[in-house]
């Protein structure tokens, strides 16, 4: 039987992936909502003492300036309102528009909120506020998880909120792909294969379209904790409003004959969001799957359980 976008998302079943990010995203939904903020505050101050993020760019922000104008004027406790809606996901033109945003909008949104709750301009978490104990124990589970775990459950907090209507999506520009005299090539320790490598170099250069002629036309991406995007225009797609910037540092893998004349190869290694560069390397897998013809028909994008797992080549 010929591969299915589903049957190949079993390659390498071995592959650890960080499931503790899901179940705290879990346990972090069942809260309420102004715990749900005080939650985030509190993780917020504290990862920043170790680890700072970069403020986002320009052309990040002016998408989401109107309504954070709009916040700003508003006064403090409507603000705060604002705020638990969001994280309730109640349906209001706030959360719709927070909604049609990419992830780097959004980010970018609570990255500028953040900043006025600490200088007293948007109405902050109330001093002395007591977590329940729930919450309390979902910080806590938050403080167990390695650097590139808590960044990405922060994310994904950040991303689920608002609300989801079928209004247009709004986006970042696309940023011009890195001019070839300035690109980089990767290595991978028992890795030869041109596509892989190919993919690796062009999404470091952000050059998604040549990125996009390596995958078959019916081909599939599939993001950490996320179900398979598929076919090549969804993928261009995702690739230009959530993969700018990144930098992907494969280090090993292994290539291996499939089933039809197929190719499965898994690489793991690091790869650093622009929100903190060489500050949070996430260990991350890729599990390829190539068609005959060398085209890749999927990949899957894995967060690893553990460093460990970065050794993990495994069938
Ligand atoms: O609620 O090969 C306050 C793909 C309190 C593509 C706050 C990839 C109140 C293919 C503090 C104000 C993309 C899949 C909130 C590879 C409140 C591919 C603010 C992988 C919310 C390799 C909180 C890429 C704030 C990966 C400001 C794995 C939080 C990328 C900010 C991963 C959190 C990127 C930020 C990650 C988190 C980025 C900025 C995990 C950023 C995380």
């Amino acid at each position: 039987m010929p591969f299915t976008i589903d049957s190949a998302r079993g390659i390498f079943p071995d592959t650890l992936s960080a499931d503790a990010v899901p179940a705290t995203i879990a346990r972090f939904s069942q809260l309420k909502a102004e715990d749900q903020l005080a939650l985030i505050w509190f993780a917020y101050l504290e990862m920043g003492t170790t680890i700072t993020i970069a403020a986002p760019g320009a052309a990040n922000m002016v998408l989401a300036e109107r309504t954070l104008d709009e916040i700003r004027q508003m006064p403090s406790l409507q603000q705060s309102q604002v705020m638990c809606d969001l994280a309730n996901r109640t349906d209001t033109p706030i959360c719709r528009t927070y909604a049609s945003w990419s992830a780097n909008i959004k980010l970018g949104f609570w990255y500028q909120l953040g900043q006025w709750m600490d200088k007293g301009i948007v109405a902050p978490i109330p001093e002395g506020y007591k977590l329940s104990a729930n919450a309390s124990a979902v910080l806590q589970a938050i403080r167990d998880l390695d650097p590139g775990q808590q960044i990405t459950v922060l994310r994904n907090a950040v991303v689920d909120m608002g609300y989801e209507s079928s209004s247009n999506r709004v986006a970042e520009p696309v940023v011009p792909p890195k001019e070839v005299a300035q690109r980089s090539q990767v290595s991978i320790e028992g890795v030869t294969n041109a596509t892989v490598l190919s993919y690796m170099d062009n999404l470091n250069a952000n050059d998604f379209d040549t990125l996009i002629q390596l995958f078959t036309e019916d081909g599939a991406l599939q993001p950490p904790f996320q179900k398979p995007i598929v076919g090549r225009s969804a993928v261009l797609r995702f690739f230009q409003e959530d993969c700018q910037n990144l930098k992907l540092m494969p280090e090993r893998g292994v290539t291996e004959p499939a089933q039809d004349g197929y190719t499965q190869i898994k690489v793991t290694g690091k790869v650093q969001t622009p929100w903190f560069g060489a500050n949070v390397g996430m260990n991350m897998a890729w599990r390829f799957l190539l068609d005959p013809q060398g085209k890749i028909f999927f990949v899957a994008i894995d967060l690893l359980a553990s460093p460990k797992e970065l050794l993990n080549l495994a069938r």
